[in-house]
């Protein structure tokens, strides 16, 4: 498997880690036409494993209709719809016209990657392909997207978004081995993604951000904290972080697990800035804030500028052009591997230091 240094026009390398090419459908009526938006956790003293999600859409399609792909029984099913009942929203998503309701044009799973040598720069990490995790029952059969893992003990918990005709939700499941998983149920309804839980307790309570998508837009779609005792009934929620104009004026959500800095919590997340123009989906970019680690998560600062954006050929070309999509953090002392989506395509990961990211972004704190 081959891997790129790139150069960027900020001062962190970017790497190119995987790319569609480099994974086989699960179905030979399938293709790959992503892999992307990565969970990534240290499992071992050299090893990363990341949980990687795979896009695959309908190989050979009719020309008077579009066939989208789906899950039943851990078996593929596809459904056609004739060319002039649907209209393309973007790039990802059709609208049928008799009904409104949306349909994907693809549909996820994850890859689990391993990762070693991990000392070495990313261009030398080894990166081995293992199994995978395939949607299961009713409330994925259109797939499962975007996860991230928190350790917590010695059990990995993995939020993730699960895709059906019921909507777009956000559920559960925990290994302790990355062989075997075990689905624990939607913690939070549609449409809220980009759940993304502490790994830390406090208030003898689990906490976690996430992100409603609310149908009335009173505003963009913002970042909520809420709490639990069990992981699996959350309460208590409050908006977090909203969006500011400009470069995050769209939207804005969870993208890494906190990481924990001293009396503060690291928190790396999209925002984005919608299109104007119909059919495109927006530019997203990387981007920072900290909140309070010694007491109840509290904001205390969000960055005023991005902390990385779409630059390298990789995240500006692909399935959805200019997209950074942050997911995970390891870190080896001061350097922190950033790993995120690009362009809803390929995984890059990107390394900064975090004496730097605090110097530059939050000068008052540094
Ligand atoms: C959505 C997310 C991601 C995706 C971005 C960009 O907000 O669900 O899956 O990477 O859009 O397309």
């Amino acid at each position: 498997m081959t891997h790129t240094l790139l150069e960027s026009s900020l001062n962190s390398a970017r790497y190119l880690l995987l790319s569609p090419t480099d994974l086989a459908p699960t179905d030979p009526g399938l293709q790959v036409i992503g892999a992307f938006n990565p969970a990534a956790i240290q499992t071992g003293p050299d090893e990363y494993t990341l949980l990687v999600r795979v896009v695959q859409s309908v190989r050979d399609q009719d020309q008077d209709s579009l066939t989208v792909p789906g899950w039943k029984n851990g078996v593929i099913q596809t459904e056609s719809h004739e060319a002039d009942s649907f209209k393309y929203l973007d790039p990802r998503v059709i609208e049928l016209r008799a009904t409104g309701h949306r349909r994907l044009v693809f549909t996820s799973h994850f890859q689990i990657v391993r990762i070693t040598n991990i000392s070495a720069v990313p261009s030398e990490w080894k990166i081995e392909p293992q199994g995978t995790i395939l949607p299961e029952g009713d409330l994925e059969t259109f797939g499962i997207e975007d996860p991230r893992i928190t350790k917590i003990g010695d059990e990995y918990f993995v939020t993730y978004v699960a895709v059906s005709m019921h909507g777009v939700c956000t559920a559960l499941m925990k290994t302790i081995d990355f062989v075997s998983f075990e689905r624990m149920g939607v913690i939070f309804v549609p449409e809220n993604k980009d759940v993304v839980i502490f790994p830390e307790r406090f208030d003898d309570m689990y906490w976690a951000l996430h992100r409603p998508t609310p149908a009335q837009p009173f505003c963009s779609p913002e970042i909520w904290l809420a709490n639990s005792n069990d992981l699996l009934k959350w309460g208590n929620h409050r908006p977090f972080l909203t969006s500011a104009s400009g470069w995050e004026g769209g939207r804005v959500g969870g993208g890494c697990v906190p990481l924990r800095v001293g009396d503060f919590w690291l928190i790396v997340y999209h925002g984005s800035e919608r299109s104007m123009t119909p059919g495109q989906v927006g530019r997203y970019v990387a981007t920072v804030a900290i909140a309070s680690a010694d007491q109840a998560p509290r904001l205390i600062a969000a960055s005023p500028i991005p902390l990385f954006e779409p630059v390298d050929d990789f995240e500006t070309q692909g399935f959805v052009p200019n997209v950074v999509f942050p997911t995970a953090i390891t870190q080896n002392d001061d350097c922190l591997n950033i790993f995120y989506g690009a362009a809803d395509t390929a995984v890059g990961v990107t390394q900064m230091s975090q004496r730097e990211i605090f110097t530059t972004h939050f000068p008052d704190y540094a």
